[in-house]
């Protein structure tokens, strides 16, 4: 039996969708212009498909599970499961105005024509904050609207802010945050949903993987206790003896967010010799 997973066939989410299925240890031959591919050493067959298929594909059954943006997963409104997010495609759907605009807060919409292409979640936005604007929806180039006179403001995904600011537009409210995430059917046969507990398994340890870095240090054995509680680590921090008498080695975990911050304090504290390495794979 085979678990089959929907990714993107090209586009954003595509080659992050194969690092991750790599990182889980699933090798997947990557052929060009195919369907899909099956892995060599994993239960796992491969749907190449378009972003908004994706979806409806695990609602029909004909994908069991599915990388996708949660953006297209909230538009589509298809019966699937959101499972876990994945930390990659990150954006926002944004509201965004032309520059110069007599944009004052949300109620400037009131009345106002939007084009989008996620009809669905802006229409929620707006039943939300009270609003009759008119939504006008375009499948592509949304950005345009404003200026060749489609629209007064339009919806849509943003990331770097780049794409707003060539066509003049400033973004104005944030309607949802999105990145790519794990879907699934939710009538999986018990067999399938084996096989999808061990790839969330791998999944997770990956994710978390990511978040830390394994740091290693010597410091003076007087300074060792301030610098543990630095350093909390996964259990606690492991310290070894250096050949050095009065030095120790203390190795540790430390999330990637504290990372900058830890440092500074541990150099205050006397470490020397600070190594920091990614970690490729954490099982708490
Ligand atoms: O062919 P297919 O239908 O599969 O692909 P697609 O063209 O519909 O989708 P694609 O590959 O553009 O995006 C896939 C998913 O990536 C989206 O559903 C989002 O979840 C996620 N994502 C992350 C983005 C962006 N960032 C993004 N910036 N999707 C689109 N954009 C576009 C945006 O629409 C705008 O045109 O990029 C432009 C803005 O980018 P900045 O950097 O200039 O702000
Ligand atoms: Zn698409």
């Amino acid at each position: 039996m085979k678990l089959k997973i929907a990714i993107q066939k090209s586009g954003r989410l595509h080659e992050d969708s194969i690092k991750l299925l790599k990182e889980c240890g699933i090798d997947i031959n990557n052929g060009v212009n195919r369907l899909k591919t099956e892995a060599s050493n994993f239960p796992l067959e491969v749907l190449y498909l378009r972003d908004d298929d994706i979806p409806q594909y695990v609602e029909d059954g004909v994908a069991d599970i599915g990388i996708v943006g949660e953006n297209v997963m909230l538009e589509k409104r298809k019966n699937a499961l959101s499972l876990l997010p994945l930390g990659f495609g990150k954006c926002r759907l944004s509201i965004a105005v032309p520059k110069n605009s007599d944009y004052k807060d949300i109620s400037s919409l009131e009345g106002k024509k939007i084009a989008t292409s996620y009809p669905l979640i802006l229409g929620d936005f707006l039943a939300k904050n009270k609003l009759n604007s008119e939504i006008h929806e375009i499948s592509g180039s949304v950005e345009i609207a404003p200026n060749v006179g489609l629209a007064d403001a339009i919806c849509d995904l943003v990331s770097s802010g780049s794409t707003l600011f060539i066509n003049n537009l400033e973004e104005k409210e944030v309607v949802l945050k999105s990145e790519a995430i794990l879907i699934s059917s939710d009538q999986l046969i018990p067999g399938k949903q084996q096989i999808l507990d061990q790839l969330l398994f791998r999944i997770q340890a990956v994710k978390q993987s990511r978040k830390h870095k394994y740091i290693l240090l010597n410091a003076p054995d007087e300074n060792v206790e301030r610098i543990i509680r630095l350093l909390p680590g996964m259990k606690s921090p492991t310290v070894l003896p250096l050949a050095v008498k009065g030095w120790s080695s203390i190795h540790s975990v430390v999330h990637e967010d504290d990372f900058w911050n830890i440092i500074q304090s541990l150099k205050a504290e006397g470490a020397q010799g600070i190594l920091v390495t990614g970690i490729e794979k954490m099982i708490l």
